[in-house]
């Protein structure tokens, strides 16, 4: 009885709108009661209507707040106020709120509030804000919301440079400094004019052999059907180079049901970067992309993959720096076929100095790839800087014989002067060139076509 007569004490002193004993109902487990008490007394109370506001918020029940903030207008914490104000549909007072706030939550909140106001404009101001605080977990979605405002609001054109715009970019610096088109446009044909043909695709590093034989054929051909004019040479030579390119054209393997696509090759070729694009470009197409990072050598490798993880949209596995790469591997195809992904990359080492451990390494992914499905790697793409010149083709002999090795990418085409490379590349190795990187960007990497190359290259 004692405890009855103090309960109903209290709350005839909460009734009168004392604070602390309001509180010390809340404590008691009556904080319907003390609401209750509190709507009807926070009108005439400022510090009542904070407490109110309080009690509420903790709650998320900002629409109940509205008539008391109206009253107060600076009840709470701006965030607060911000939410109060959304929840009722006044999205300028609340834009105006959460931007005193500034935080990165504020700003987002700010970004999806103009949205849902269907000021897009606003919207995507505020969302590039908050990107600029976003944390890495939050900021891969945000970033795709971007990209969508941005071709909603036409600022982002879908530029889409062809294949032949974007080698012709790649190769300028080859064509400048070997100007194979000016040398077609501008000479008289005659013995000087071949030999410096010849002179120039060698420093285009075509390889000395190919240099010869293919102005050889040239000469021969030109000789046949009485060709003199330069323009119609040049078709002809474009002809003989598109013919010594075609049986080098490959065409990657589409992702389809737990398709691996495996890169490897030297240090600093380009293989993270290849893997990136790879990504990219897949889950543009909608499929379900896995990154693994079978590279643990180093830290910094898993972390490179993880930025192209982000950028692209793609998951990712990584291990420990100085795990077993097979086991990341491990972990990745069981991950992938688990969550049946469509596609799984894996990004290798290559350090070359230690080449018998980097073979069996290389063979033990491929052993725990087939372990999970018998006929992947669809792809082993084997990556090779063509601005490594012809060691690169010594190199990328190793691991011809260490792996099955399905494709060719080709990287740094673009600002290099060896465009010609693509040339010993196909003569030598005798694997179809799939890709050709012309670029850090993630749209830079292209199929290799040997009419676009050969025109590209010709200027
Ligand atoms: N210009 C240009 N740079 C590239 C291309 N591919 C890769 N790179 C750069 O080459 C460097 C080494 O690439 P990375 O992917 O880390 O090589 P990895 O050691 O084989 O993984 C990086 O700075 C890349 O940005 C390309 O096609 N063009
Ligand atoms: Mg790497």
């Amino acid at each position: 009885m004692v405890l009855f007569w103090r309960k109903s004490e209290l709350e005839k002193r909460a009734e009168k709108g004392d604070k602390s004993a309001l509180l010390e109902l809340v404590k008691k487990g009556k904080k319907d009661k003390a609401l209750s008490i509190l709507k009807e007394k926070a009108l005439e109370s400022e510090e009542l209507a904070e407490l109110l506001f309080e009690l509420l918020a903790q709650e998320r029940r900002y629409q109940e707040l509205y008539p008391y903030l109206k009253r107060f207008p600076s009840l709470g914490r701006a965030l607060e106020r911000a939410r109060v104000y959304r929840s009722v549909g006044e999205y300028d007072e609340a834009i105006k709120e959460y931007l005193k706030v500034g935080s990165f939550e504020a700003l987002k909140e700010a970004y999806e509030t103009a949205y849902l106001k269907d000021d897009r404009k606003r919207a995507y101001e505020l969302l590039k804000r908050a990107l600029e605080l976003a944390p890495p977990g939050e900021k891969e979605r945000l970033e795709k919301e971007r990209d969508r405002l941005e071709r909603e609001l036409g600022l982002k054109e879908e530029k889409k440079e062809g294949l032949l715009e974007k080698l012709r970019r790649g190769l300028a610096k080859t064509r400048e400094a070997v100007e194979l088109g000016l040398l077609f446009k501008a000479r008289k044909i005659d013995e000087e004019f071949f030999e410096e043909l010849e002179e120039q695709l060698v420093r285009a590093d075509a390889g000395v052999k190919t240099a010869l034989e293919l102005v050889k054929e040239l000469k021969r051909e030109a000789a046949r059907r009485g060709v003199k004019n330069a323009e119609a040479l040049r078709g002809l030579f474009k002809k003989l180079l598109v013919k010594l390119l075609k049986p080098c054209e490959g065409k990657l393997k589409e992702p389809s049901g737990l398709t691996v696509y495996l890169l490897v090759g030297v240090n600093g070729s380009g293989k993270t970067t290849t893997a990136g694009k790879l990504a990219y470009r897949f889950t543009r197409e909608g499929k379900k992309v896995l990154l693994v990072a079978a590279d643990t050598f180093r830290a910094a490798a898993a972390e490179q993959l993880e930025v192209w993880a982000r950028r692209s949209g793609a998951e990712l596995v990584k291990g420990k720096e100085g795990a077993d790469p097979a086991s990341v591997v491990y972990e990745g195809m069981r991950k992938a076929k688990e969550e049946l992904f469509d596609a799984v990359i894996v990004d290798t080492a290559g350090r070359l100095h230690t080449k018998e451990p980097l073979i069996n390494e290389l063979r033990k992914i491929v052993k725990v790839i087939k372990k999970f499905k018998e006929d992947e790697p669809s792809e082993v793409l084997l990556v090779i800087d063509a601005t490594a010149g012809q060691n690169a083709l010594v190199q990328a002999k190793v691991f011809k014989e260490a792996v099955k090795v399905t494709g060719i990418v080709v990287t740094k085409l673009d600002g290099s002067a060896k465009g010609g490379f693509i040339l010993a590349v196909c003569r030598e190795l005798k694997i179809p060139v799939k890709l050709v990187g012309v670029g850090e960007g993630p749209e830079d990497l292209q199929p290799f076509s040997a009419e676009a190359y050969a025109e590209a290259l010709l200027g």
